[in-house]
Formats: C-alpha cells, structure tokens, sequence
C-alpha cells in the first residue's frame, strides 16, 4: 500500500478510532504513521527515526523487529495456526510455556491461565479471588481494593479496579470495588520522609479492611510499582507492611505484573524486586516483547488447590486462552531473554541511564525528580524544585515536554506532569547517550515555551 502520509491521516481520520485519544483534536493534527522498527528505533512515513524510549507501550523488551521471533510465529503459523483448549485438548507451545513460566517464578506459581490482553488477565483475577471466596464458604468476599492511580485495563472490570478517575466517570461505577491512597511519594509525601510515608500509604489499606469488615474483602489488586499512573515507585517500607496486613485478615493479594513482568525492574519480577508474596499474577507485556498479544493470570498453590479440588468446571475462557502462535513467541522472547541476559541488562543499563539523567538534568530548574528502578523510570517536572510544587493542570506541562520529545523524533509519555520512560532492554551505551541528550533538549524546549507563556 503506497499512500502518502497525507492519505494515511485522512483515511485514519475517517475511521480509526484510537485508544484513550480525542479524535477531534487528533484529526486536526493528524497522526504519525509509524511504518517500520528495528531495536530501539521507529520509523515514520516521512521517513525520520525515531528513538522508542517506551519499547511500544512498556512491552518491545527484546527491541523491535527481532528476527527470532518471526522465524517462531511462522513456523508456528505453518505447523497449526490455531487450536483452541476448551474441549479436552492442549497445543504444545501452550503447555510447554505454562510450564516454564511456572519454572521462571521458581514454582511459586505452579498455575497459568492464558488470555490475550492484560485486561482479561486481571479480569480473569477478579472472578477467581471471588470465586476462591465462595468456594471457601465465604461468598460476601467480593470487594476488591485497588488504588489511586492504578492501572489494570480498560474492560469494565480492570478499569473500576484501577485508580483513574476520568475511566470511572465514563465506564460507569461498578460495586465491589474500593481504593486507597497511592504510595507516591514525591507528590503526596509532603514533609514526610518515604519511609513514613510508605508505612502510613500502606496502612490505608487497614483502615479500609477495617471499615468495610474484612468478612467482605475479597483482596488487594495492585502493581509492584504503578507504571501508567506515573512510575510510582513505593518507599521500601511499603510492601512490607502491605504484606504484614494482607496476611493478618487473610486478604488474597494479587500483583499485576503487567507491566514489571519478564525483567523490566531488573528481576524476572517486579515481586521479586519489591518482596512480594502474592497469591495471583497478572502479567502480559514483556511476555512476548508485544509482538503479538499475549497475557496470563498465574496462579499460586492456595488459590489453585482449592479451584482444581473442589471448584467443579471453571466457567470462564476466551476463543485465544493458549494460542499456539502467541505461546510460541513467548517461549522464543524467554529464550532470548534468558540466553542474552536481558534480565541483567535491564538492570545495568536502568542504572546508566539514570545515572545520565542525574548528571544532565539534576540542577535543571524544570526537574523535581529522576527515579527509577531497571528500566522504568520517571522525571518529574516541577514549578519549584525545593517544594516539589506541580503546575496547574491546565498548563499542560507533561503534554508540551511529550510533544517536544515527538516533534524531535524521540518518545517519552507524559503521565500529568511526569515524564515516563521504559526503553527495550537492549538498549546500549551510545543509544543511552543519545536517549539523555534528547530528553534534557525536549525539557530544555519545554522550560523556554513555559518561561514564554508566563508560567514560572
Ligand atoms: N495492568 C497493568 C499494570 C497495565 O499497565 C494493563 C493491566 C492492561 O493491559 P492491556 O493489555 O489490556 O492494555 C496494563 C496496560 C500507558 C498505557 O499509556 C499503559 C497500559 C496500556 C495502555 C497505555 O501508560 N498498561
């Protein structure tokens, strides 16, 4: 197909619709129209490269284009495109993949239920914690505690569970769920020190155990660290005394590792960075690199005992639960991972950059914070470095320092006025270079445009 960018944009205009966009807005610009990939590089249809520092959408870890894992999806696609697993049958890549992620969590999750999207897998959470619950003889456990800021998915279910509250207002408001504060620090902190804060954020979730009666709480769904609310980063005091709670009234815990799982943090899991002993997982993302959709709800042995012994059939499953394509790039993306010791590099590269971003950006009047752990990270913008003071919101400082970034052929996200950024983890020295050199330009540009508009 050679259309011409002009093209492309109006034939989008007319009929894609967009996730979280506003189409009025977006018609009047137009969009990019990304065309090719190659590791850590985008191409667009006027040809201009450009540097991926979110790898897709949190997920290229392996980088774009990797030769591998098309040779897997097509040999997979000739040997049997699809099969499904409802009616007593199971492809190989499924259960070979099932299989090595129980080994990869060292068979703390011995249990894994595939879906396509990180939505369905948290979805797929939610009804079994409530079914656990009912099994146990106990069916008023149905509230689910999530928290401000989260981010589960955009099904009906995964967005009342997360924390944002433009999604509610338009999903509607489902029952059973509930949310607490976020541990965010640097926004919510104030004088407090991060170790006070993290205790006080966390023991939110007693007073609300508490208050709603624990015989009604079904658990708590959270990520090790909230990455589309802001790469909120908890104290380490905070998943201690989370754990301590969840424990003390028996509150299933579920970590969505939808975004942590598969070495983004530097471990295999955000559980493992953090110290977390959940029931349940969700992870998607960086399970297949995002080269096709691919998520899974893994299920640890309290759980799954009592649903395989005593829950009958398990009225639950989509068309793609264990597609053989999408199993098989998974296991080749593992072994990518694991023979080129990803893992590893996302945590010495994670530390680099960082180190990059501290060095350049540190006295910059605009930064109020870099932080960051593997490679997720965040730069915070601020009005007052001293206060960690925010902008107002309709100054749109996080949207003006993103489309710098665009309009110079580099993507970070905005989350409100933090800048948000998970590179592929083959990200290297030189290419880290070039990611600090962009960045502290975009915010440079930034500064300028909101010194000109009278804002600081
Ligand atoms: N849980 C977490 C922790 C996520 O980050 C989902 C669930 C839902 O996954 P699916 O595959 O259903 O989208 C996510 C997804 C952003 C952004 O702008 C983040 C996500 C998705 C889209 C945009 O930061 N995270």
């Amino acid at each position: 197909m050679t259309y011409t960018t002009k093209q492309w944009q109006a034939m989008d205009a007319a009929h894609f619709l967009h996730p979280f966009t506003d189409h009025k807005a977006l018609a009047e610009q137009g969009s990019r129209i990304i065309t090719r990939a190659k590791g850590v590089y985008l191409w667009d249809s006027e040809n201009h490269k450009i540097l991926d520092g979110m790898a897709g959408l949190w997920c290229a870890s392996v980088g774009h284009g990797h030769p591998e894992l098309v040779e897997a999806a097509t040999k997979q696609m000739s040997e049997l495109s699809f099969y499904n697993a409802f009616f007593k049958t199971a492809t190989p890549p499924a259960i070979a993949l099932a299989s090595r992620i129980a080994e990869l969590t060292g068979q703390r999750f011995r249990h894994v239920f595939f879906a396509c999207s990180g939505s369905e897998a948290v979805d797929s959470i939610i009804r079994t914690m409530r079914h656990y619950w009912t099994l146990k003889g106990e069916p008023n456990r149905q509230i689910i505690i999530g928290r401000q800021y989260g981010y589960h998915g955009s099904t009906i279910a995964g967005s009342a569970a997360g924390g944002m509250e433009d999604m509610h207002k338009q999903a509607g408001h489902l029952p059973g769920f509930t949310h607490i504060t976020a541990p965010y620090w640097y926004g919510l902190g104030g004088g407090l020190t991060p170790e006070d804060f993290g205790l006080q954020a966390a023991q939110a979730l007693e007073e609300r155990i508490l208050e709603l009666g624990p015989e009604n709480i079904a658990g708590f769904l959270a990520e090790p660290l909230q990455g589309a609310g802001g790469v909120i980063i908890p104290p380490a005091t905070y998943w201690p005394e989370i754990q301590r709670i969840c424990r003390k009234y028996d509150i299933l815990l579920a970590a969505d590792e939808v975004i942590c799982g598969f070495g983004r943090t530097g471990r295999w899991f955000g559980s493992d960075t953090f110290r977390i002993e959940a029931d349940l997982m969700s992870v998607a993302k960086g399970l297949t690199s995002g080269y096709v959709p691919l998520s899974a709800m893994l299920v640890g042995d309290r759980v799954a005992d009592l649903l395989i012994s005593e829950g009958g059939e398990y009225y639950h499953g989509f068309t793609y639960s264990g597609h053989p394509v999408s199993c098989a790039v998974a296991l080749a993306n593992l072994d990518i991972i694991e023979r080129d010791g990803l893992v590893e590099k996302a945590a010495t590269q994670g530390e680099k950059l960082r180190a990059g971003l501290r060095e350049r950006l540190a006295d910059h009047p605009l930064v109020g914070e870099v932080r960051g752990v593997g490679l997720v990270g965040a730069i915070e913008l601020t009005a007052d470095k001293r206060t960690r003071a925010f902008f107002p919101d309709d100054a749109d400082v996080g949207m003006r320092c993103r489309n710098h970034c665009f309009q110079n052929d580099f993507i970070m996200r905005a989350v409100r006025d933090t800048m948000v950024f998970a590179p592929p983890f083959i990200i290297d020295d030189e290419q880290i270079e070039e990611f600090v050199a962009r960045a502290a330009h975009a915010i440079d540009l930034t500064y300028a445009e909101i010194k000109d508009a009278g804002l600081l």
